[in-house]
């Protein structure tokens, strides 16, 4: 047989899937002189049970079962669906090296994207989910109804752990709940993770004496092998409640393995998707964030950045805003135009989403009014960027929080409120690039 009509058994315009299988929508476009029909095969077979020729174990029983089977092809979108003994239950790196593995390479397709997963119950359950999700949070820190503030320190890197710590203190302070590490902070030798947690551990006390709200740090517990778990140990032992993790970066496996540790430690997780846009940004080809934001809830984050829509990354206003909506619901439908598979997560907890990216006080209505209150609000330069400093920052953001909250324009709430005034005289609403 010639080697391409293998790809063409993989596809079956009338299964219908059962219950048990997960499906993927992908988009895919055929490499010149092949046809959808054949590429689209392509992607069932060397994503579950086949490769680039015939071969004689394609005919056991079992490899028959298990092979995924295209089931619908829409122009350039197409559907495939595996069942489930593709995978390994709780297993989050395997299902990817199948479903968004060697597919992403193939040259019988030009460009590919894994758009949406439609997980089976089964597979689903086989994940712990979040451990506090939104309402759990929202406990952790009394905060019942206006949006969970974050800062991260600017400069990204380089300050001390008593700069750090210091400008933790002047946020906390001014009204943020949370000191955000950031993404390329971790345990650099001008910063060490365990003294930048004794010192803003220290400071946190004094800003929660001071403001009589909960304060705590999302410290960035990226780190190679047991040293990660290490670092969660530590945070606890101050009794903080919360680590973040660079969630792409470390890899699914290890963050399933924090999952794992801050289940007896309680702690909290928040995910930072530093990596995302390296297979997220081509609208053609690679992994949608919805794909990443879905899979980071199964295995347990509590959250997850989403972006902005009208801040300084790439993530169009109708992508953050599902994105959101996925994050925070419990059920969620198919949608055709945006090729969403629809899901209904059963008893997987629900994830804070984060806006953050390019934020500062003249955005934060126009992102409440986007997202609603139910979201964290994270901040860097918007807060340090103030001619006042961080702690006028700060308030800044947390006067635009108020006003929002109370539709009271900005302009008007700034007449009483000078720090708002600076940040609106410094950057007025504009959108940064
Ligand atoms: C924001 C930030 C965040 C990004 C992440 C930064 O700082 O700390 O890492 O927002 O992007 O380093 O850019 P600013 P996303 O507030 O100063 O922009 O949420 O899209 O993953
Ligand atoms: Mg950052």
């Amino acid at each position: 047989m010639p080697f391409k009509e293998v790809y063409e058994q993989f596809v079956d315009l009338h299964h219908n899937p059962s219950k048990e299988e997960l499906v993927c929508s992908f988009y895919i476009e055929p490499m010149k002189g092949e046809t959808i029909k054949r590429a689209a095969g392509a992607v069932a077979a060397e994503s579950s049970v086949g490769t680039w020729t015939a071969v004689k174990g394609l005919g056991l029983k079992h490899v028959h079962e298990i092979a995924a089977t295209v089931f619908e092809i829409n122009g350039n979108w197409i559907k495939v669906s595996y069942p489930l003994d593709n995978f390994e239950l709780g297993n989050m790196s395997q299902v990817y090296s199948a479903i968004a593995g060697n597919i992403l390479g193939m040259k019988a397709v030009q460009n590919i994207r894994l758009q949406d997963i439609q997980w089976p119950q089964k597979l689903l359950n086989s994940f712990p989910g979040p451990q506090f999700g939104i309402e759990g949070i929202r406990k952790k820190f009394k905060i019942k109804k206006r949006p969970i503030l974050a800062c991260v320190p600017k400069p990204k890197i380089g300050m001390t752990s008593k700069e750090h710590s210091q400008i933790g203190f002047e946020i906390w302070s001014g009204g943020i709940d949370l000191l955000k590490d950031d993404e390329n902070l971790t345990s650099q030798p001008f910063n060490k993770f365990s003294e930048r947690v004794k010192l803003c551990m220290k400071l946190a006390e004094k800003a929660e004496k001071e403001t009589g709200e909960r304060k705590a740090g999302l410290f960035n517990v990226t780190a190679p092998g047991k040293e990660l778990y290490k670092r969660a140990s530590l945070v606890a032992d101050y009794g903080n409640p919360y680590v973040m993790i660079d969630i792409l970066t470390a890899g699914w496996s290890a963050a399933q393995g924090l999952r794992e540790h801050c289940k007896d430690l309680g702690l909290a997780i928040y995910a930072h998707r530093a990596f995302h846009s390296a297979f997220t940004r081509n609208p053609k080809h690679g992994v949608s964030m919805l794909v990443i934001a879905e899979t980071s809830r199964l295995i347990g984050v509590d959250n997850v950045h989403v972006g902005t829509g009208i801040g300084k990354l790439a993530g169009s206003t109708l992508e953050v805003k599902t994105l959101a909506n996925v994050m925070r619901s419990f059920k969620t439908s198919s949608d055709k135009k945006q090729h969403l598979l629809g899901q209904n997560w059963g008893r997987i907890k629900n994830v804070v989403p984060v806006s953050s990216g390019g934020l500062h006080p003249g955005n934060i209505p126009e992102i409440v009014s986007f997202f609603g209150a139910n979201l964290a609000i994270q901040v860097g330069g918007g807060i340090h960027g103030h001619p006042n400093g961080s702690h006028a920052g700060a308030k800044a953001v947390r006067q635009a929080l108020e006003a929002a909250l109370q539709k009271i324009s900005l302009r008007e709430y700034a007449k009483n409120h000078s720090e708002l005034k600076i940040a609106l005289d410094t950057w007025g609403f504009r959108h940064i690039k």
